[in-house]
């Protein structure tokens, strides 16, 4: 009877231990699922606040896209809205830039890509959903240029180029961008126009004056009064080709770089180094 007894109370015993080891057992298992919602929620949050900051950090590196806005609220105001930038395949930048606004109009378009084009590559222009007469297709001697002349001015409004750039297999990608001619701008245009020499100074991360008019052959100095060393380069960026020989090296403080200018038009500079601090400005020479 005793062993009995003893046996019963033993099992009862360990039925209990039994019973706690698998209720702690079903705890731990029913906490998990929670805690790992909870962290799945933690890591999605965070993942959030990644794309969020990566946007923020996208919209901040690009000066162009915050021209684009610019741009797009005026022309809204006005019943037109900057096309949207369509990059095709080995697209690195244009002149004028996608946002771009211009008091005079471009006497030539430029695509740059970091691929060799075909001559079968084309380019369309229009201005408020009109035609706009181009020249021939011209490729760069590299290949990664294209370009066409607008022997017309065209005069103000909403240009479209579309372009096809097509490589050597003759395979081809569609692209476009848009930009906006508005003459009234050059009344915030510096009339400089009738001096031998400019003076444009390069400091708190900007051009001053940024944007001004001249006279051909009158000779623009820029000069760095801080300490950031800052660089002057032709539009586009960061092709730097629309001007070839409108690029320095580095200007460090107290130095200068400059250029004279014998080619009428818009020519668009920026500062390579601070681009996405909207470091850019723009001389008319007539
Ligand atoms: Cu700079």
């Amino acid at each position: 009877m005793k062993w009995y007894k003893y046996g019963l109370l033993l099992s009862t015993v360990a039925i209990a231990m039994l019973t706690v080891v698998a209720c702690s057992g079903a705890k731990a298992q029913g906490s998990s699922p929670g805690s790992q919602v909870m962290e799945k929620k933690g890591a999605d949050a965070a993942m959030d606040k990644k794309d969020g900051a990566m946007e923020k950090k996208d919209g901040d590196a690009m000066p162009g896209e915050k021209k684009d806005g610019t741009a797009m609220d005026k022309k809204d105001d006005s019943m037109m809205k900057l096309p949207d930038l369509i990059r095709a395949a080995h697209f690195v930048d244009s002149s004028p830039t996608h946002g771009d606004t211009t008091a005079q109009a471009p006497e030539k378009i430029m695509i740059n890509f970091n691929f060799t084009l075909h001559e079968v590559s084309s380019i369309a222009v229009t201005k408020d959903a009109k035609p706009v007469e181009t020249g021939k297709v011209v490729l760069a001697p590299n290949g990664l240029s294209m370009s066409t002349n607008i022997p017309k001015p065209a005069g103000n409004g909403l240009y479209l180029v579309a372009y096809k750039a097509c490589w050597p297999d003759r395979s081809c990608h569609e692209g476009q961008f848009g930009f906006v001619v508005d003459d009234m701008k050059k009344m915030s245009y510096q009339d400089m126009t009738g001096k031998n020499e400019v003076l444009v100074s390069m400091k708190d991360l900007k051009f001053s004056p940024s944007h001004l008019i001249v006279s051909k052959g009158t000779k623009v100095v820029w000069k760095n009064q801080e300490s950031t060393v800052h660089f002057v380069n032709s539009d586009p960026h960061p092709s730097h080709n629309v001007l070839p020989s409108l690029n320095s090296l580095t200007i460090k403080m107290a130095e200068d770089y400059s250029y004279t200018f014998t080619a009428a038009g818009e020519w668009g500079f920026h500062c390579s180094a601070h681009y996405p601090d909207g470091m850019a400005g723009r001389i008319i020479v007539v």
